[in-house]
């Protein structure tokens, strides 16, 4: 059996008749239990609702490469860098001292869950990795595409995000990676990146660039030996495509648009659809609508995984719980005013309109479904929608009265990656009164965002071989194309169609818990004892 040797000794193994452990994979029943409320006014009738479920979980970690579109850019460079230090054990020097490789601000390699209590009562926490056996970023085999050609040790350089000590010994390791030829459509990307587009795919035609990239994604995996290979868009921002009917709105007609190299079909867009052909997992990094309704259609028929949109990293993932707090706690924001600078080339991109468009559009989003929670502080309201060119400008039809909700994001190149991002948080509580919070961040981008990516294809590859069945007469099948577990750390989760987003970053850690949980058996954690002492 040549999966023999990747298969993991689990270091949770869970003593239950609902666990079955077999040579090739974890058998877990569940009995998921919900609650179905039917409303009359201000009446409410709920019935607890029970779902028997089996989970299987392939043992076997598979060898995984993680293709990178963008990777010459701050991030890839900033991943690469952290692989290699990680996988050598490359120390450096510090103004501080000798500083060693880590993983943190990873949610998989740096964070604890609680699995229960021990016998004396004490909680017992274990890292969030052990629980399934799951993929360790030093075994990734990284490449990818970008339109700079520049190898990736002067790359690295030019995103000046590294110790220059650091960067200094792995630049031997990097000088020996270059990025594969891109797809370049210079309308969906900032005029001031075309000075760095010197590595393009030639030619107009788009079915011929589609695949080039279908085949660039098979030739990586046969020349590394790969079981599989995980694609990850942390390339610029793109303009949002327009959508229209006929073009990307179907399966059919996007890949109709493809042959027609027509001008809506966006580079983020090619790379979707080539690792959904490919049966690659595509998650998008940016915020961009990479995944127009066609692209959604064609991933749910051939049963492949995507995941979106823009990373969750700083000032987002901090509203995320922030704004989550005042509204539960009964506390009323009337306005959130956010502020950006950044140096480097992120920022640069982001200082035309439609790319910043995309980007206003995706950071704003994030505490919708927060402030139509609680109807308590938000009167519903009555707005018609605008109709589908709204929809497709990331305008929504608003339900409920709603904070007022800026952002601002320049680009000061003297600040490099190194940004700033200010909030204020303007809330009325009791009685007429206002609380007022002001947050200053400052922080390396690049170095809040790469954790993000390795979870993310940590994630994304453990939900490939996590299939699950509500019959035992049924096939065990796949999770649903739209992989919403990766919620967490996303700023504006792609969801099935018609499925509302959740943002608090609470619940989405909540949902990623309780699925490991599932998958051996174990329903979620409860605190229920520990705090009344019910015995
Ligand atoms: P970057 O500008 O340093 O890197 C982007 C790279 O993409 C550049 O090397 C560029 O040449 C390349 N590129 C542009 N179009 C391409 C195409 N069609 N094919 C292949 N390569 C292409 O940006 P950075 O800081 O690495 O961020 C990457 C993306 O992630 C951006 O879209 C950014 O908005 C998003 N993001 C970044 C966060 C962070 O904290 N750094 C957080 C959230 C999202
Ligand atoms: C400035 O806002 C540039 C952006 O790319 C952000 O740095 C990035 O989207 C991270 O945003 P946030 O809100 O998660 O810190």
């Amino acid at each position: 059996d040549p999966t023999a040797a990747r298969r993991p000794t689990e270091a949770v193994t869970v003593d239950s008749p609902n666990l079955t452990y077999t040579d090739e994979a974890l058998v877990a029943k569940y009995t998921f239990h919900s609650a179905e409320v039917k409303q009359d006014g201000q009446r409410y009738s709920v019935k607890p609702v029970e779902k028997n479920l089996e989970l299987k979980t392939l043992r076997a970690v598979p060898k995984t490469g993680l293709m990178l579109v963008g990777w010459g850019g701050n991030n890839g460079t900033t991943l690469s860098a952290t692989i290699l230090a990680n996988q050598h054990n490359i120390s450096w020097s510090t103004r501080d001292g000798t500083q060693t490789p880590n993983y943190l601000g990873s949610l998989v390699r740096a964070s604890t869950l609680r699995l229960g209590s021990d016998a004396a009562g004490k909680d017992v926490f274990v890292p969030f990795s052990d629980v399934l056996p799951m993929v360790h970023p030093n075994d990734l085999v990284v490449g990818g595409w970008d339109i700079s050609g520049m190898p990736l040790d002067r790359a690295m350089r030019r995103a000046k995000v590294m110790d220059y000590d650091l960067q200094r010994q792995v630049a031997p390791l990097m000088a020996e990676l270059k990025p594969l030829p891109s797809v370049y459509y210079p309308s969906f990307i900032n005029a001031n990146q075309g000075e760095r587009a010197d590595n393009v795919i030639p030619g107009e035609d788009k079915a011929a660039h589609l695949e080039q990239i279908r085949k660039d994604i098979r030739e990586f995996k046969a020349a590394n030996g790969l079981d599989k290979v995980i694609v990850l868009w942390t390339a610029n921002t793109e303009r949002y495509a327009e959508i229209i009917p006929g073009v990307n709105d179907t399966k059919e007609n996007l890949l109709q648009a493809v042959k027609d190299s027509h001008a809506e079909v966006a580079p983020s867009t090619i790379f979707a659809i080539a690792s959904i052909l490919e049966g690659s997992p595509f998650i998008n990094g940016a915020p961009q609508n990479t995944f127009v309704p066609g692209c959604i259609d064609l991933a749910e028929h051939h049963k492949a995984f995507i995941a979106g949109d823009d990373f969750k990293s700083g000032q987002t993932k901090v509203k995320s719980v922030l704004a989550e707090f005042l509204v539960n706690a009964g506390i009323k924001p009337l306005s959130i005013a956010s502020y950006n600078h950044l140096g480097n080339n992120d920022g640069h991109n982001l200082s035309a309109p439609a790319q910043f468009r995309s980007k206003e559009i995706s950071k704003s989003s994030v505490v919708d479904d927060m402030v139509e929670a609680n109807h308590l502080l938000y009167k519903p309201i009555l707005e018609t929608p605008k109709g589908e060119k709204a929809v497709a400008n990331g305008e929504k039809a608003r339900t409920t009265e709603h904070p007022d909700h800026v952002i601002v994001i320049k680009y000061l190149p003297a600040v490099g990656d190194d940004k700033r991002a200010l909030d204020e948080y303007n809330s009325e509580i009791m009685m007429g009164g206002r609380n007022t919070l002001n947050i200053f961040n400052e922080c390396q981008d690049s170095l809040l965002a790469t954790p993000l990516i390795i979870d993310l294809v940590l994630l994304a590859e453990l939900l490939t071989r996590v299939t699950y069945r509500s019959t035992p007469e049924a096939e065990f099948e796949n999770m649903y194309s739209v992989l919403g577990l990766l919620s967490y750390m996303l700023k504006a989760p792609l969801t099935k169609p018609g499925v509302d987003v959740i943002n608090s970053l609470n619940r989405q850690r909540g949902a990623l818990e309780a699925f490991l949980r599932a998958c051996v058996s174990l329903q979620p954690a409860s605190d229920l004892i520990n705090f009344t002492q019910m015995q």
